[in-house]
């Protein structure tokens, strides 16, 4: 399949969990995987306990807001543009104008959680170097049922929108785990849509995680044009994780 456009997107939609998700196989390719990992500044990570993280441009006010300053190009030319050249932004305030770069080692991952009402409720998130699976469950299940869960494996090179009632209506996880197991088309909701499906059958139906890195692209809200030394609460090497977010 051609990687999607506008006018194909709706080839990558996955069928299970709430509206809307896609699931883009090889959105960037190799030489443009690679320039982005070049790019990203060795001096910027914020340790947690179970990834690091980056912020760009800065972090959030404590009141969530986004003191103005552009993206590098190396994060917009060409990964952001391509994204919003799906059309997938169309309705949000001012486009893509925050990035937060995660990190994972095998045995790290994200408990799950909820990005919150500081973002326009849509995430475009970009992999890069090995795959992950990325767990997705109901946030109020009906009374009396168990919460369905969703399972999406996310491969280097890949673009999962998140959007809509997906976004509103869900938590998202990533297990702490070195491999992830039991892969195939009866637990992975975008198994069809993967690029590499193969691979993972030839593995035993199970992925041994490597360093993976995930840009996720979004819409802060709230944009002040102050400069931060006037506004004087940004704290541009803080930690950017509003207090719903987790460790
Ligand atoms: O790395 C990912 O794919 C998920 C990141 C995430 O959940 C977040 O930044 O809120």
């Amino acid at each position: 399949m051609q990687s999607a456009t506008a006018e194909t997107l709706h080839l990558y939609r996955i069928d299970g969990p709430p509206n809307q998700m896609y699931y883009v196989p090889n959105f960037i390719t190799e030489g443009e995987e690679t320039r982005v990992i070049n790019n990203i500044p060795s001096n910027r990570w914020q340790s947690l306990s179970k990834r690091r993280l980056q912020v760009l441009p800065t972090a959030l006010t404590p009141n969530n807001t986004l003191i103005a300053a552009p993206l590098p190009t190396w994060l917009t030319d060409p990964i952001a543009n391509r994204i919003t050249g799906l059309g997938v932004f169309y309705g949000a305030p001012h486009g893509i104008n925050h990035c937060l770069i995660n990190e994972y080692q095998p045995s790290q991952g994200i408990m799950p959680h909820e990005d919150g009402t500081a973002y326009y409720p849509i995430v475009a998130t970009v992999s890069l170097g090995g795959t992950i699976v990325l767990d997705i469950t109901e946030k109020q299940p009906c009374q009396g049922e168990p919460a369905k869960r969703w399972r999406i494996v996310q491969e280097p090179r890949s673009l999962l929108l998140t959007a809509g009632s997906a976004y509103t209506d869900t938590l998202h996880g990533i297990a702490e785990v070195k491999e992830d197991v039991d892969l195939h088309p009866a637990t992975v909701v975008n198994w069809g849509l993967l690029g590499n499906s193969d691979s993972i059958v030839a593995n035993g139906n199970a992925n041994e995680r490597t360093t993976r890195i995930s840009l996720t692209y979004r819409d802060v809200t709230k944009v002040s044009k102050l400069s931060s030394s006037i506004f004087g609460k940004a704290r541009p090497n803080a930690n950017d994780r509003p207090s719903f977010r987790p460790d």
